[in-house]
C-alpha cells in the first residue's frame, strides 16, 4: 500500500492537507517540468524563486522522515507534464492511492481529473485550507448576493476570523480606515528595503540552470535575493512587521522613484508559493497592533489585503469558473505595445514601473493598477494579451490570483462582476500619487497636443469611447458630467489628441526569445 502525494510548487507548506497524514506508506512526488515553465513563458527571477524553493523543501520533508521522489528538470525521462509524471512515479513506486491537495487553478485542476484514467489509480484531491474562505463557502456567501462588494465579504471574514473584533465589534468602531491612509510621503522618509538573502549552494545550482534554459526569459535574473526557505520566510515576514508595516497604511498608494518598495510587504511571492501561511502574516500583523508596536490604520489595512482582498479574487476564481477570462466588455483588440517588455517609452511612469519589474519582478498594487493596467485599458488592449503579460513579469503570479485582478479589477473585461467601476485615471491622479511627472518629457497639466500627458486625453477619450456600457453607472456620472461641459470643441481636441497619440504605439512585440534552449 503506497500512497503518491504530489506536491506542486505553489503547495511548498509543511502543513499542507495532503501532508497531514505523515509520511508512513507514503511517497511525495516533486517534479520540475518544461510545461510550467512555459504555459507562459515566467520572469527568470520567478523560475528560480519555484524551483530553489522547490529543492530546499523536499530536502527539509526528507530530513522530517518523508520519502521525497524529486525529479529534476535535466532528469533522463522526465516527460515535462504533471499527468506525464504522476504516471510514471505511480507505475515506480506501485502506488495504490494518490492524495492530492487542490491546485491553484482550473488549468492544473484539468489535468489532476484526468490522473485516475492516465494511472489507474484512485485519486483524492483535498481541499486547499491554507486559505481562510474555502470554495464552497465563499460559493455559498456569493450565491446569497446580488452584487459582489469585497466591503461586505471583509466584514464577514472579519467577523469569523476574530481579527481586529473586540466583542462582535471592529476594534476603534471602524471596519475600514482607508481615509486615514495614502498620505504623500514626505522628502528625505527612509524605506526599509526588504531583506535579500546571499544564494546558497542549491539556488546557485538554480541559477545556472535558469541562466542555461530560460535565458531568453523576459527579466532580470541577478541580483537575486528572494527567499527560498521557509526559515528565510519567516526573516522577511519579521523584518515586514517591525519595519514597514508601521507607516504600511500611511503611504500604501505612493510611488517613489528608486523606492520600489516604500512600505509594502513584499510577501506575495511567499505567500503564493506556500513558505508562508495567510493565517500567520495576519496574526503577527494583529499582534504587532496588540503590542502598541503599529497603528490601527496600517494593520487593518494590511489584514484587510490578505483575509479581504486576497481571499476575495480567490473566491471569485473559482466562484467565475474556467470560463472567466474569455468575457472582454470593452471588445478591446489592440496589440499589448512593445514597451511593456523592453521599457522604451517616454511615459516616464510606464517606463519606470517597466524597467522596475525586469529587475525586480514586482510592482506594487497601485503601478500595477494605475499605471501599467490603467495605460492598457485606456488604449484598449485585447485583456487577454494583458493577462499573459502580468503572469509572466511577477514573481507572485498565479492565474487564480492575477486573472481576477487582471480581467476584473484592472480591465473591467468582466464588466463589473469584480468591481463596482473601471479603474480609469488621467494624469492628474499619477501626478498626485507619483513623483515621476516633474521628470517626463510630456506635460501632465497640458490636456492635449503632443506634448501633454496622454493619459489625460486618453482617459477622456476612453470614457467616451465606452459611454454606452457605462453611462448608467452612477460612480461615473459626475465624470461624464464634467466631458459634457467640455462642450464639442474641446472634446474633438481631446479625441484628436487621443488619436494621434494611440496611431504612434509601436507594433506588438514578445519579451523574451521565441526559442531558448528548448525549454
Ligand atoms: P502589499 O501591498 O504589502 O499587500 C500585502 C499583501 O496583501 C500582499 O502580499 C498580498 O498577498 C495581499 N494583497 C493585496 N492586494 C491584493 C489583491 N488585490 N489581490 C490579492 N492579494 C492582495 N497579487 C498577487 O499576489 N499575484 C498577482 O499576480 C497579482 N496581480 C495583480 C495584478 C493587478 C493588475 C493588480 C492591480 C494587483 C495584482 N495583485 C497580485 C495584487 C497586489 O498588487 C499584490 O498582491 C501586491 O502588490 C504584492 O506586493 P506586496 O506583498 O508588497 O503587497
Ligand atoms: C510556476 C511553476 C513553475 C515555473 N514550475 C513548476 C514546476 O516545474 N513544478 C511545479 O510543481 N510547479 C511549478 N510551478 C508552479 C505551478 O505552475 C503551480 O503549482 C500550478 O500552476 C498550480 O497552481
Amino acid at each position: 500500500m503506497t500512497t503518491l502525494i504530489p506536491v506542486l510548487g505553489d503547495q511548498l507548506s509543511h502543513g499542507l492537507a495532503s501532508l497531514r497524514g505523515g509520511p508512513a506508506e507514503a511517497v511525495v512526488l516533486m517534479v520540475e517540468v518544461v510545461d510550467e515553465t512555459r504555459y507562459v513563458r515566467h520572469h527568470k527571477k520567478k523560475i528560480a524563486l519555484i524551483f530553489s524553493a522547490m529543492r530546499h523543501f523536499a530536502s527539509e520533508l526528507s530530513d522530517l522522515g518523508w520519502t521525497v521522489d524529486y525529479v529534476r528538470l535535466d532528469d533522463a525521462g522526465n516527460t515535462g507534464s504533471f499527468t506525464g509524471e504522476v504516471a510514471r512515479a505511480a507505475r515506480r513506486h506501485g502506488a495504490t492511492a494518490i492524495r492530492v491537495t487542490e491546485p491553484g487553478e482550473w488549468r492544473v485542476a484539468a489535468m489532476i481529473d484526468g490522473w485516475a484514467a492516465a494511472t489507474g489509480v484512485p485519486v483524492e484531491v483535498l481541499p486547499d485550507d491554507r486559505f481562510l474562505c474555502s470554495r464552497s463557502d465563499f460559493a455559498e456567501w456569493a450565491g446569497a448576493r446580488k452584487r459582489l462588494i469585497m466591503e461586505d465579504f471583509y466584514r464577514e471574514m472579519r467577523k469569523r476570523t476574530g481579527l481586529l473584533m473586540s466583542f462582535g465589534k471592529p476594534v476603534g468602531n471602524r471596519w475600514n480606515l482607508d481615509a486615514d491612509n495614502r498620505k504623500v510621503p514626505p522628502r528625505g522618509l527612509n524605506y526599509p528595503a526588504p531583506p535579500a538573502f546571499a544564494p546558497d549552494r542549491v539556488t546557485r545550482q538554480v541559477l545556472d540552470l535558469v541562466v542555461e534554459r530560460f535565458g531568453g526569459h523576459f527579466g532580470d535574473l541577478a541580483p537575486f535575493g528572494f527567499a527560498t526557505t521557509r526559515a528565510e520566510a519567516l526573516v522577511a515576514l519579521d523584518h515586514f512587521i517591525a519595519y514597514a508595516l508601521p507607516r504600511f497604511g500611511d503611504y500604501q498608494d505612493a510611488i517613489r522613484e528608486g523606492q520600489a518598495f516604500l512600505y509594502h510587504a513584499v510577501l506575495s511571492p511567499y505567500l503564493n508559493c506556500g513558505l508562508l501561511t495567510a493565517r500567520e502574516v495576519v496574526d503577527a500583523a494583529a499582534a504587532a497592533f496588540d503590542r502598541g508596536d503599529a497603528p490601527l490604520n496600517a494593520v487593518e489595512g494590511f489584514v484587510r489585503q490578505i483575509i479581504g482582498w486576497r481571499e476575495y479574487v480567490r473566491g471569485i476564481y473559482w466562484w467565475a469558473g474556467p470560463d472567466y477570462s474569455k468575457s472582454n466588455a470593452f471588445g478591446a483588440t489592440r496589440d499589448l505595445p512593445a514597451f511593456y517588455w523592453t521599457g522604451d517609452t517616454d511615459l516616464r511612469c510606464v517606463a519606470q514601473s517597466v524597467s522596475q519589474v525586469k529587475r525586480e519582478a514586482y510592482n506594487h498594487h497601485i503601478q500595477r493598477l494605475m499605471i501599467l493596467g490603467n495605460f492598457a485599458m485606456l488604449i484598449g488592449v485585447d485583456p487577454a494579451q494583458v493577462e499573459e503579460w502580468y503572469l509572466v513579469v511577477y514573481a507572485d503570479a498565479y492565474e487564480w490570483v492575477e486573472l481576477p485582478n487582471v480581467h476584473g479589477m484592472s480591465q473591467f473585461a468582466d464588466g463589473g462582476l469584480l468591481g463596482s467601476k473601471p479603474y480609469a485615471g488621467g494624469g492628474a491622479y499619477i501626478d498626485r500619487m507619483s513623483d515621476h511627472c516633474g521628470k517626463c518629457r510630456y506635460d501632465v497639466k497640458a490636456k492635449v497636443g503632443e506634448n501633454a500627458c496622454p493619459f489625460n486625453a486618453l482617459y477622456w477619450d476612453f470614457l467616451a469611447r465606452h459611454r454606452e456600457l457605462l453611462k448608467d453607472n452612477s460612480r461615473l456620472w459626475r465624470m461624464y458630467d464634467g466631458w459634457d461641459r467640455l462642450g464639442p470643441e474641446r472634446q474633438a481636441a481631446t479625441r484628436a489628441s487621443a488619436a494621434a497619440f494611440m496611431a504612434t504605439l509601436p507594433a506588438a512585440a514578445r519579451g523574451w526569445a521565441v526559442d531558448d534552449a528548448g525549454a
